[in-house]
């Protein structure tokens, strides 16, 4: 049974402590994105003319590098190519970009790009004491106040969950959860970083108003190509940003 977040010994905060350190002072050389969706990703590939790694680092059989096929959507997909990518390459950080539902009462509107300070999931209700916390599995992004001056950015909670729509149970945790955007993998590749150390940021456009009157199938299928091609110009200026830069920095 995983312990319940935030209930580590003095030893492992120590070790823990030890880790960031090391790494903290030193150019940030391997930067991991994790992307959901085939539309979302490709901007990305051509902007940074990435190749298909023809020798995938991943077991055989699974869909991760290819191009074709089918997209890895939701928490489970997120956090299985997330492991599998950090033991494999070791990043000094991890970018997880893509879509997301914003709420228009809370400020975001169709093409923002925000910056998620923190992420928690809402559809892991289990309220039993301590487990409730570790249901709703809020984890801090690395803080990048530099960054986020830098380029303007919009910053927000992210929560996330493994559905599209949002049920009256899952609105009323995204409440609770204070969150600005909703998406369907950001607080697991936040858990697997946690798990295995490596700081991670959430880079999320608005394709859809949650709480406005579109439905959201349509109003996000409409909005996709438009919102990845904003996506991809601001993964670009956070690459460009971080060039050369050390964790600290940014
Ligand atoms: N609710 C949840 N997820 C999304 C969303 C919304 N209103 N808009 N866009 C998304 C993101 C999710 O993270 C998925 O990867 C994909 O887009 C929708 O299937």
């Amino acid at each position: 049974m995983a312990p319940p977040h935030g209930d580590k010994s003095a030893k492992v905060k120590e070790e823990a402590a030890a880790a960031v350190s090391s790494v903290d002072n030193r150019p940030i050389s391997t930067i991991l994105f994790i992307v959901a969706m085939q539309t979302e990703a490709l901007p990305l590939v051509k902007k940074f003319q990435l190749t298909e790694d023809l020798n995938s680092v991943f077991p055989k059989g699974v869909p991760w590098v290819r191009f074709y096929g089918v997209d890895g959507v939701g928490t489970v997909s997120a956090s299985l190519v997330t492991y599998a990518s950090v033991q494999a390459l070791q990043p000094d950080l991890i970018i997880n970009a893509g879509t997301a539902g914003g709420f228009g009462a809370k400020g975001a509107s169709i093409g923002d790009v925000f910056i998620s300070s923190e992420v928690a999931f809402h559809d892991r209700r289990i309220p039993i004491p301590v487990f409730d916390i570790y249901g709703v599995g809020s984890r801090k992004a690395l803080a990048t106040p530099n960054l986020l001056k830098e380029l303007n950015l919009k910053v927000g909670k992210l929560s996330t969950g493994d559905s599209l729509d949002m049920s009256p149970m899952d609105e009323a945790s995204i409440i609770a959860n204070d969150a600005t955007i909703k998406d369907m993998e950001g607080a697991a590749v936040a858990y697997v970083a946690d798990l295995l150390k490596v700081p991670a940021i959430f880079l999320k456009a608005v394709t859809d108003i949650v709480d406005g009157d579109k439905p959201t199938p349509e109003e996000f299928l409409e909005n996709l190509a438009a919102v990845t091609a904003a996506l991809d110009r601001t993964a670009t200026q956070v690459v460009d940003y971080i060039s050369g830069k050390c964790l600290l920095e940014l």
